[in-house]
């Protein structure tokens, strides 16, 4: 009997571990890891432009690539609906602390990243117990190069 009370408790402590490894699979899976770049061109004023809108739960683009000590500035805006959104780039390397509310009118972000690099942009919304906005796939990547 007693033996056989431990072999249940394993096999839950097992099926827990499982679901435990599943749920951290799912929370680090970026879907942007195998995307094209969206490559942003200077415009006439030399500034790299760029177009982005933030929906539940995406962003488009979600893979940027743009020049280092060239001036960026990201047109930012949510898509239609009532579901909140921002928008958070947050790397010392790059020297990047932004975090802005996405509105349905287009908001400028300017910042002039000095170095190469990556940082994953993202939603910064969690509404209670459900899955963050990021954990559902509003996440992409930024990247800088020479
Ligand atoms: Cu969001």
């Amino acid at each position: 009997m007693v033996i056989d009370e431990r072999k249940k408790y394993r096999k839950i402590m097992r099926v827990g571990m499982l679901m435990v490894a599943a749920l951290i699979a799912l929370a680090t899976s970026e879907a942007w890891a195998n995307t094209a770049p969206y490559v942003a061109t200077p415009d006439g004023d030399g500034v790299q432009r760029i177009r982005l809108v933030g929906g539940s739960y995406f962003f488009e683009p979600e893979h940027i690539q743009v020049k280092a000590g060239v001036p960026v500035e990201l047109v930012a805006s949510r898509e239609r609906g009532l579901v909140p959104h921002n928008l958070v780039i947050q790397s010392e390397v790059l020297g990047l602390d932004i975090e802005e509310e996405l509105e349905r009118e287009e908001k400028v972000i300017r910042f002039t990243p000095q170095v190469p690099g990556r940082v994953v942009f993202y939603c910064g919304k969690k509404l209670w117990f459900l899955p963050s906005h990021r954990n559902r796939g509003m996440s992409g990547v930024l990247e800088v190069v020479e």
